[in-house]
């Protein structure tokens, strides 16, 4: 009878609250704090879930039961109850889980799962439910703004004073040409910083820039309705196409009017201190041009101009001044097919000063020339990029890397199909094939894995920046299903975001600001320098890595646990604008996506 499961869900609960109260009391309250810094051993989405996709928690075993419950937050009604899995041994690390599967709690709310003594974080189930780390995501980038001041009505407590100017910026010996003699100054101001540093660098606004321009164009009208409170809220153009402007403003600053070269990076010599980037007095020097940055950019300005084609009121002339840009880049590497960005050979050559921030120096050109030539032929319909095309894209399909930008003009070819299905229909149907295949072989990975996520398919997942493997799988699996509207690719996609959001054998939340227990203490130069205690929000953690490049304390050392959330840890926990667009990729797909997914039923209209 209802009433006793009423009652005795009062009784569990009170047993629940007393173990807890006898636990506070006898272990005291030091212990209980240090505890509860100890990441929950419930994994769960720290986010939540919509109310029809799949959801899984996964219990670190050993666990006292073999059941899990789940109660409505403050209610102590059971509204789930189900068995653990047996137990499965990670092939990552040496723990071993059993899953929660809740798939059939279909009702949105705020609950907690239960497994003997342990109760998990509270997580929501809803429509909409991942909008809060979608407009964050993107609200990421505006914290990230070089040369302005940031107000505290658009930063709150992360406002902060202009630095960086970037207005007398030196051209480096490795960056002279024509006029532009070493020691001159050009103007460079704006764009993002590119992580905890305070450096902008060309080949990594790359894949950020592609990656944020594809969420737009497959999406465009989810977009229009995400504001993020930035200055440019106001205007009639989508946030993300402004956020994306500040940076693409300072790209076109990059290149040498010259001869359409573009340099590597706008940098400081060294990493400069740990303070707050008004504080922060280091010359800047733009230097060398390279193959790799100058396909990049033809790329993002071939991308940004056709997508600008639609608000030449807004900005008048920025479209067609982006194609030539794309077009002037060309041809600097029609005649420097090859022009590797080497650091330490630069260096070696006694260039002053010596410049030892990132390097980024890509040695493999094809995949920026394929992506380059793609993002131009769709944006031009000119065949003569197809040739281009051709000459790769047959390669090996891979997953996209600061270092690899492939897949980005498999994603551009395929959401213009349109424009390929008459002349070039089998390169067409390959590239397709090759997505599917891909995605397959992730799907096929989740049974197997600890966690029930695509993420962690193999060891190699975990690599500095491994957080932005896990986003950039999902966004693979969302243009798979693209493909034939199978949902079982948007599911895979979704065990990722889980991932991403805390169920993971760490037991973080990577988004600063989002979860219940998120990184706290990212390597980042305006979080660690500016007196507030919680992170800047809206950044995605490097995640763990075993590299341990750092050198920093770290708790664990297994490929998937190897994450320390210390501000010394660069390796494994600064953040990055290249991780960071795969989220808002990702993230927000879901919430355009989440009704033709069938993952929520829409709200009935009010008559
Ligand atoms: O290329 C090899 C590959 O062949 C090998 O299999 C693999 C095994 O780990 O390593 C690969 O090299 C890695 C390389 O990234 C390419 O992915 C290096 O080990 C790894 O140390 C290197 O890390 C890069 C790091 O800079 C150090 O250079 C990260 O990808 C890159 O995201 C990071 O970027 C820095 C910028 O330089 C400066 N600003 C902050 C930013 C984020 O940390
Ligand atoms: O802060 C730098 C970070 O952005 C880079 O990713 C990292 C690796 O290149 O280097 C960090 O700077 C460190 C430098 O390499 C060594 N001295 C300590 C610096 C961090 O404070």
């Amino acid at each position: 009878m209802p009433i006793e499961i009423h009652h005795l869900g009062y009784v569990v609960f009170y047993i629940y609250a007393m173990k807890q109260l006898l636990l506070f009391v006898f272990v005291g309250a030091s212990v209980t704090a240090t505890a509860q810094d100890k990441p929950n051993p419930i994994r769960i989405n720290q986010l939540g879930y919509f109310p029809l996709a799949p959801k899984t928690a996964i219990v670190i075993a050993p666990v006292e039961s073999d059941s899990f419950y789940i109660t409505a937050i403050n209610k102590p009604d059971t509204v789930f109850k189900g068995l653990l899995s047996k137990e499965m041994q990670s092939a990552n690390s040496s723990l071993k889980t059993r899953v929660a599967n809740f798939t059939y709690l279909l009702n949105s709310g705020t609950y907690q799962i239960h497994v003997g003594n342990m109760v998990s974080y509270p997580f929501s189930i809803g429509i909409d439910v991942l909008k809060p780390v979608g407009i964050a995501s993107i609200k990421g980038y505006y914290f990230q703004r070089a040369s302005m001041e940031l107000q505290p009505k658009y930063a709150g407590q992360w406002a902060r004073a202009a630095g960086t100017p970037d207005k007398a910026v030196l051209v480096h010996p490795s960056a002279a040409a024509g006029t532009r003699t070493a020691g001159s100054t050009i103007s460079s101001p704006g764009g993002w910083y590119d992580a905890g540093d305070y450096n902008k660098y060309i080949v990594n606004s790359g894949i950020t820039m592609g990656t944020l321009l594809s969420a737009y164009e497959d999406f465009p009208a989810y977009f229009k309705t995400i504001a993020c409170n930035i200055p440019e809220s106001n205007d009639v153009v989508p946030d993300i196409l402004n956020e994306v402007l500040y940076n693409l403003r300072w790209m076109l600053t990059m290149q040498d009017p010259f001869d359409g070269g573009v340099y590597n990076k706008c940098t400081e010599p060294s990493f400069s201190e740990i303070a707050m980037p008004d504080k922060v007095s280091s010359q800047r020097w733009v230097v060398q041009k390279s193959t790799a940055a100058t396909l990049d950019f033809a790329a993002v300005m071939a991308q940004a101009s056709r997508i600008l084609v639609a608000y030449q009121k807004q900005f008048p002339g920025l479209s067609d001044s982006c194609l030539t840009a794309a077009k002037n880049a060309w041809e600097w590497v029609q005649k420097n097919p090859a022009v590797e960005y080497n650091q330490t050979a630069m260096n070696n050559m006694l260039m002053k000063p010596a410049i030892t921030t990132g390097g980024y120096g890509d040695k493999v050109f094809i995949d920026e020339w394929f992506w380059a030539a793609c993002e131009l032929y769709i944006s031009t319909g000119n065949e003569d990029y197809y040739k281009f095309i051709s000459r790769s894209i047959n390669n090996k399909l891979t997953l996209p890397g600061w270092n690899n930008v492939f897949a980005l003009g498999y994603y551009t070819l395929l959401r213009h199909s349109k424009k390929l299905e008459a002349t070039h229909a089998a390169d067409l149907a390959n590239m397709k094939r090759k997505i599917l295949e891909l995605a397959d072989a992730y799907l096929q990975a989740v049974q197997g894995n600890a966690f029930k996520t695509v993420m962690g398919q193999a060891k190699t997942d975990f690599i500095w920046g491994s957080n932005a493997v896990a986003a950039n799988q999902g966004v693979l699996l969302l243009n798979a299903y693209s493909i034939n509207s199978d949902r079982k690719y948007a599911d895979a996609a979704l065990s990722n975001m889980d991932y991403i959001l805390g169920k993971n054998a760490t037991g973080y939340c990577f988004v600063t600001g989002i979860g219940s227990k998120p990184t706290m203490h990212p390597h980042h130069r305006l979080s660690m320098a500016d007196d507030v205690a919680e992170p800047v929000p809206g950044l995605l953690a490097g995640g763990p890595n075993p590299g341990k490049q750092d050198k920093c304390t770290y708790e664990f050392s297994e490929p998937e646990t190897c994450y320390a959330d210390v501000d010394c840890s660069y390796a494994s926990n600064e953040i990055a604008i290249n991780w960071n667009a795969p989220l808002v990729y990702l993230s927000n797909a879901f919430n355009a996506l989440q009704y033709k997914l069938g993952y929520a039923t829409p709200p009935q209209k009010k008559k």
